[in-house]
């Protein structure tokens, strides 16, 4: 058993009550396979994939082997004027997942640096073919975009924006959940694609002509797992064909096979401009975002610029780092060897019916599901909105199951190679700890 020697007051912890969690700490020292083990010696089901980023479950020696062979071979190159094999290598790779024409990947760090990537792109791509007035995003209620400037600002948690400046130029979507009508869908809900309509209302109120991009979660995971209504992401689509603005898929949840598909793009049928992903495409191992750009868009880009002349002045320092590079090789060579961009697709039909069988526990107000995604939705107790969810957390870590609370939802994201067996044990543990929770 380790032992918590070191005080935990330092560690200012991100988007955590820190003086709650210093009180009871909850540390993992150890994962392999689908499952951490805890400092207290106990082994805890992983049913979040992490943070929704092992994908691949833990420990897989592909991926461990890369990154040693990397770190002992080539520790660190630039990628300003000077380049490595393997982010070229890696860049030809997830070019060849995406969805078709989606042939160039910028990278960078994280999901939060890939929509700050993604939006300056945006605003390159319009510059570069005169329309430099395009300079207005447009996000959504209830998404989740990261933490930079940009992020925040097309993102719609409230609780994410109070504090900060917003960028100017931004606008919103009204978010798709509709609990009246579409509670306990399974899969994609039936009502709601109407909801596509409101960008028509923001193009009528802003005009297409200073719009430069449309963002969107194909399906919303932070926010507590919004599926899009049927019809809504082809809406989107055909408003921004029909206007010339750019549409952007944040799939860093969604992406690298949580939907069935390499990309939810390719599960929904609908295609892009840019996708931002991140977590899943090293396996959450070392840290990578990346966006990927429809040939129209990177070169328009470069082709605008003089000759000789950076076409882009973007990036950064880590940007395809040899390390992560590495990292996400050994990641799609294990997702390609164990076929896990279908697997999400063969469990989902058992992970449907065990999430489902919740209806009518205490306090569920909502089941959502979609690929290896799922959502309980609890009533929120009177006066103390979010306390029950935490309480059925930390009652399911008690037991031995990692979920994930956010409001009062609790969100399931488990690695793709989970077992149907494993799936019985984490809604078996959900079910007496729902049961349990007043
Ligand atoms: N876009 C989306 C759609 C995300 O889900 C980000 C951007 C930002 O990525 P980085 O790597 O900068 O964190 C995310 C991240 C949760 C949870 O509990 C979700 C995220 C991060 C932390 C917690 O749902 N998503
Ligand atoms: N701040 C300073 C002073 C820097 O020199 C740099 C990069 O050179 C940065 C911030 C940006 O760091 P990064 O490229 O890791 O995003």
């Amino acid at each position: 058993m380790a032992s918590l020697s070191n005080d935990l007051d330092s560690f200012w912890m991100p988007f955590t009550a820190n003086r709650q969690f210093k009180q009871t700490p909850r540390l993992l020292v150890s994962a392999d396979g689908m499952y951490y083990k805890s400092h207290d010696g106990r082994t805890i089901l992983d049913g979040t994939a992490g943070l929704w980023c092992c994908n691949a479950g833990h420990n897989r020696p592909k991926i461990v082997e890369a990154i040693q062979k990397s770190a002992a071979t080539l520790d660190f190159a630039p990628t300003f004027q000077m380049g490595h094999p393997s982010a070229f290598t890696l860049a030809n790779r997830l070019a060849a997942v995406a969805p078709d024409g989606m042939d160039h990947v910028f990278f960078c760090n994280s999901g939060s640096e890939a929509v700050d990537s993604a939006l300056k792109m945006a605003l390159a791509y319009h510059r570069a073919r005169g329309e430099g007035a395009r300079t207005r995003f447009i996000g959504r209620e209830r998404a989740y975009h990261g933490v930079g400037f940009g992020g925040i600002s097309v993102g719609g948690l409230v609780s994410n924006r109070k504090t900060f400046l917003q960028l100017p130029g931004t606008d919103h979507l009204r978010h798709t959940h509709d609990p009246a009508r579409n509670a306990f869908t399974k899969g994609q809900p039936q009502h709601g694609a109407e909801f596509a309509e409101e960008l028509e209302r923001l193009i009528a109120l802003h005009d297409a002509s200073t719009i430069a991009a449309v963002i969107v979660e194909p399906v919303a995971g932070s926010t507590g797992v919004l599926v899009p209504p049927v019809g809504y992401l082809e809406k989107l689509r055909a408003i921004c064909d029909r206007t010339g603005i750019l549409l952007i898929f944040d799939e860093v949840i969604t992406g690298f096979g949580r939907t069935g598909a390499p990309f939810a793009a390719q599960r929904f049928g609908v295609t892009p401009d840019m996708i931002t992903a991140a977590k899943g495409v090293t396996n959450g191992t070392v840290p990578m975002g990346v966006v990927l750009a429809k040939s129209s868009l990177y070169d328009t880009v470069i082709d605008a610029a003089p000759e000789n002349a950076i076409e882009f002045f973007h990036g950064y320092t880590y940007s395809a780092h040899p390390l992560a590079c590495a990292a996400a090789l050994g990641t799609l060579d294990t997702y390609e060897e164990e076929g896990l961009f279908e697997r999400a697709l063969s469990l989902d039909s058992h992970w449907q019916e065990r999430l489902h069988a919740l209806r009518g526990l205490p306090n569920v107000i909502d089941l959502r599901n979609f690929g290896l995604i799922g959502a309980v939705e609890l009533a929120p107790r009177a006066g103390a909105p979010g306390t029950r969810a935490y309480d059925v957390f930390t009652g399911c870590y008690a037991q031995g199951l990692l979920t994930r609370a956010t409001g009062d939802t609790i969100a399931l994201s488990p690695p793709l190679i989970v077992e149907p067996a494993q799936i019985d044990q984490l809604f078996d543990i959900l079910e007496e700890v729902l049961r349990k929770t007043a």
